[in-house]
């Protein structure tokens, strides 16, 4: 085994401009063991060392698995273990061992390797068609203590159709440019979700879409990285690659075959966890606002949002309700305790919901009991001399968690069951972590010894454990290396802070595992996550939490739902919020996102918010929110524009609140995609590849908003298929091929959505103008909470095919049990025409959900072949 010594900082430096790529010597396969379904090998560095930017090591060990048919497994690491990999009681790895039966011949992937000559290099090739999937082989492999590089190459002489990689607020298919496009994976604080920069969350998975498959490639290192998508010309190929150049961890690639796109993002749910199923009343319209000054002001938002006749099913306290803006207390005199209980009361009374946040900088102060109690089980990080590791936050200087510790759950559990007990607290219905990258207001990394001087005056906290140095938790494998620069290390990431500890922790802490800070800096969203949800289900047991982060890793949709941060209240973030929809839904599998409508940063502007309030509709999570620093942007604030847009929206989103619930239903089961993009659903359509300002919500909705600034008009991209306006219900026919069609007059509180021939979908009766069933439905009352929704009975609207046919389902349980047990309907809609007209409706499925609505009718759209549009009254329970 080879531990390596530290190298001088000049050393590395010298090293670092000397040494171009081509002289590292790459590895060879010294020994190989094979069986039917895997392959190990050991990797001996083929040369002298490189030591680009740190140290190569000397040895490796390569496991191939065979996991599933469509499922590849290759890990590349240290032979001695010690480099860091993700603990797998934070995102644990798939089962091997009851996987570990395909065989090499009945999986679609191949894994073939060249042992030596120039060097180790491997090719992924998809079975069934021979396609090279990823190729190792033009560059050696570099393995050091801090800095990993691998590079695959793309197919020759034509741009690659990249997705993935986020979080980033780029376009949704990954830019191909002259200079080479770098993502950087490094969470951090984003104000206004700038482009080409690092944003608050880390999903290192890509997926390759080609004509004849889409494949998938995640790679399970929390490292900071830059993943650069460049071009070579070293082999006269014009070739573009794929390069991922990290500061830490291992090779740890998940090689998923696809071959259909959805396949591939149900493959990569099921490495890094099923997204959590949602109550159904977090699908409701939620209001926030940083800055409201009072709870009267709260309940007038209530009232006027009620006046206005917009259905509010969830009201939210941002840090406003805190005293000096401390976790787990309320301001006295703005937000006096017992009258928020009774507002809560009140709020719990109509139907409606409430929700708080909760930071992760808890304020250092002797006589806060947060702190003391945490202080008391030890459950802060550390700094070198074994004090609290301190830092600013909105409460001042603060001390943070270690969400690693065992102790840190137990303790912040407490903290939520006191504080939101419902018989003596806050009787919340859901909590939000923010900050959670984490984000840390000192400016710079001096920051802390100026906040020294306030510490005077405070005494240190009596440390409950030793200081676990690095070196002694190094024993453990896995843990991370000793020896090295965790504060400066010699490749810098493109962070876009000046360094890897510039606004947020200290990369040099060390967690009480034994791990520190530079390995698990990605994974402090993740980990706060889980910690707040187990608080959540120990306050609840048998009801879903709803719990909402900014900060997120692969696998954290299992835990939270997210929105996309401080954005700008501008057309820009207008339309890059249906991008960063379609990546996180899509490629990273995490379906309860949405963005803060109207814009977070700014004053938002008439147009434009009513706009975004008709938008924010089709995404599955749906929240007004702003700043403190920006003007009160609630709906019912610019009269009738973007209220009436609200108005209607909300109404329109609460008829398809079970489609959406449905699809959110097998989502958590099936890792199912619930926001679609076109190459989803039409993956030969080269013409949709590029598509992110339409999408589809899930299989039957087309929605294509109107991006453009102030303008009532809007051209988009229909597919080959037969189409039916939701609104108007006129037939489009385009199954003899797709086209770009041009709309005018889109109305500011309009979007022009489209049903996918050969749709069924359930509808409920819940709004007054229900232009689908010719006015049936008026004299109804708008359902204002989604508890009145769940009363109201369906419509079923099919829109057929150009065969006359079409199909859909409907998900039915308690809305919000953990475990619904046979309480649950899971029913299927087939429909069948009959040429002139006639034909049959069949509806099958499992009934066990008990309820008292019913399907009152059914409505055949005309598909314009001479039936004409039918309805029928009086169906089915
Ligand atoms: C797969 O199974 C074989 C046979 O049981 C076993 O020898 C091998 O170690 C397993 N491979 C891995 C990589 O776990
Ligand atoms: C609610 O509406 C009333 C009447 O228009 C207005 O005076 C008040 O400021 C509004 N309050 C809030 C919080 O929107
Ligand atoms: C981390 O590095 C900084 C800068 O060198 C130093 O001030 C600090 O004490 C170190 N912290 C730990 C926990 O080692
Ligand atoms: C994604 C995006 O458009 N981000 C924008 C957010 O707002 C700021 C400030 O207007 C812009 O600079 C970003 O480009």
């Amino acid at each position: 085994m080879m531990i390596p010594k530290l190298l001088t900082l000049s050393a590395i430096v010298s090293i670092a401009s000397a040494a171009p790529l081509a002289t590292c010597p790459g590895y060879r396969v010294t020994t190989v063991q094979t069986g039917d379904s895997y392959l190990i090998a050991d990797l001996t560095l083929a040369g002298t060392p490189c030591n680009l930017y740190s140290e190569d090591i000397t040895n490796l060990r390569l496991t191939v698995e065979y996991q599933t048919d469509t499922r590849l497994h290759v890990l590349i690491e240290d032979r001695d273990q010690n480099v860091y990999q993700i603990q797998d009681s934070i995102l644990p790895r798939p089962s091997s061992s009851s996987q570990n039966t395909t065989s090499q011949t009945s999986s679609d992937l191949r894994f073939t390797y060249q042992a030596a000559n120039p060097f180790f290099s491997f090719k992924i090739t998809r079975a069934s068609t021979g396609d090279v999937l990823f190729d190792t082989s033009p560059s050696p492999l570099i393995f050091e203590t801090q800095y990993l590089r691998l590079r695959t190459r793309l197919p020759p002489n034509k741009n690659p159709n990249l997705y993935g990689l986020g979080e980033h607020s780029d376009s949704f298919r990954l830019p191909v440019t002259e200079e080479g496009y770098k993502r950087t994976l490094w969470n951090s604080e984003a104000p206004y979700i700038p482009q080409n920069q690092n944003l608050y969350g880390s999903h290192p998975v890509y997926f390759d879409h080609r004509a004849d498959g889409t494949h998938g490639v995640f790679l399970r290192n929390a490292a900071g990285m830059d993943i650069v998508i460049g071009r070579s010309d070293d082999d006269g190929e014009h070739s573009r690659y794929l390069e991922y150049n990290a500061i830490g961890g291992v090779f740890d690639f998940y090689f998923l075959a696809g071959p259909k796109p959805e396949d591939v993002s149900r493959q990569y749910a099921e490495v890094v966890g099923l997204p959590a199923m949602m109550p159904y009343w977090s699908l409701g319209f939620h209001q926030c606002k940083y800055g409201w000054p009072d709870l009267d002001h709260v309940r007038g938002v209530v009232r006027n949002y009620s006046e206005a006749g917009i259905p509010l099913e969830a009201v939210w306290g941002d840090v406003d309700y805190m005293d000096g803006k401390l976790d787990f207390t309320t301001d006295p005199g703005r937000y006096p305790r017992e009258q928020l209980r009774e507002f809560v009361e009140e709020l719990h009374g109509k139907g409606m919901r409430y929700v708080q946040i909760l930071d992760p900088g808890i304020r250092y102060k002797s006589d806060y009991g947060t702190y003391q109690r945490g202080a008391q089980k030890d459950v802060f990080l550390k700094a070198a001399d074994g004090s609290c590791y301190r830092g600013l936050q909105w409460p001042g200087e603060v001390v943070w968690p270690d969400w690693i510790a065992p102790q840190t759950t137990e303790w912040w559990t407490t903290e939520i069951l006191t504080f939101y007990d419902p018989n003596t607290g806050i009787d919340i219905d859901g909590l939000w972590i923010d900050m959670n990258e984490a984000s840390n207001m000192c400016a710079d990394t001096t920051c802390l010894s100026s906040a020294q001087e306030s510490r005077r005056s405070v005494p240190i906290p009596v440390r409950g454990q030793t200081h676990l140095s690095p070196r002694a938790a190094a024993d453990g494998k896995h843990i991370g290396l000793p020896n090295r620069d965790l504060f400066t290390p010699p490749y810098s990431i493109s962070n876009h802070y000046p360094s890897l500890s510039s606004r947020t922790l200290f990369t040099n802490i060390t967690n009480s595992d034994g791990t520190s800070q530079y390995d698990t800096h990605n994974l402090h969203g993740l980990t706060m996550s889980m910690s707040t949800h187990r608080a959540l289900l120990s306050r609840s047991p048998t009801v879903r939490p709803f719990l909402l982060t900014r900060s997120t890793f692969s696998g954290s949709s299992k835990y939270a739902a997210h929105w996309f941060g401080d954005n700008f209240s501008s057309w820009a973030d207008y339309r890059a919020s249906i991008r960063q929809l379609l990546s996180f839904s899509a490629i990273h599998n995490y379906p309860m996102v949405g963005s803060d409508v109207c814009g977070f940063n700014g004053p938002a502007q008439e147009k434009m918010c009513a706009r975004w309030a008709v938008l924010g509709a089709w995404h599955p999570f749906y929240r007004n929110h702003a700043d403190v620093s920006a003007p009160d942007q609630e709906f019912y604030r610019w009269g009738s524009v973007v209220a009436g847009a609200a108005r209607k929206a909300v109404a329109t989103r609460y008829r398809l609140l079970d489609y959406i619930y449905t699809g959110l239903h097998y989502a958590s089961k099936t890792g199912e995609v619930l926001v679609k993009p076109l190459w989803f659903l039409f993956p030969e359509d080269e013409e949709t590849y590029g598509i992110d300002t339409q999408f589809f919500l899930g299989e039957a909705l087309l929605v294509s908003p109107v991006v453009e600034d102030d303008v009532q008009s809007v051209s988009f991209y229909l597919p080959r298929s037969v189409w039916y306006d939701f609104f108007s219900h006129s037939v489009l026919d385009q199954s003899s091929g797709g086209q770009t069609i041009t709309v005018e007059g889109v109305d500011w509180d309009s979007i022009p959505v489209y049903i996918r021939g050969g749709s069924i979908l359930p509808l409920r009766l819940s709004s007054p103008e229900s232009p689908e069933d010719g006015g049936e439905g008026k004299g109804q009352k708008q359902a204002m909470t989604t508890k009145e929704v769940r009363e109201r009975d369906f419509e079923i609207l099919v829109a057929p095919d150009e065969e006359g046919k079409a199909r859909g389902r409907l998900y039915l349980d308690d809305g919000e049990s953990m475990e619904v047990g046979g309480r649950e309907s899971e029913i299927e809609f087939l429909w069948e025409g009959s040429g002139s007209g006639g034909g049959r409706l069949e509806v099958r499925g499992v009934f066990g959900y008990e309820t008292e609505v019913r399907v009152r009718r059914v409505v055949v759209l005309d598909d314009g072949r001479g039936g004409g549009k039918k309805v029928v009254e009086g169906g089915g329970g």
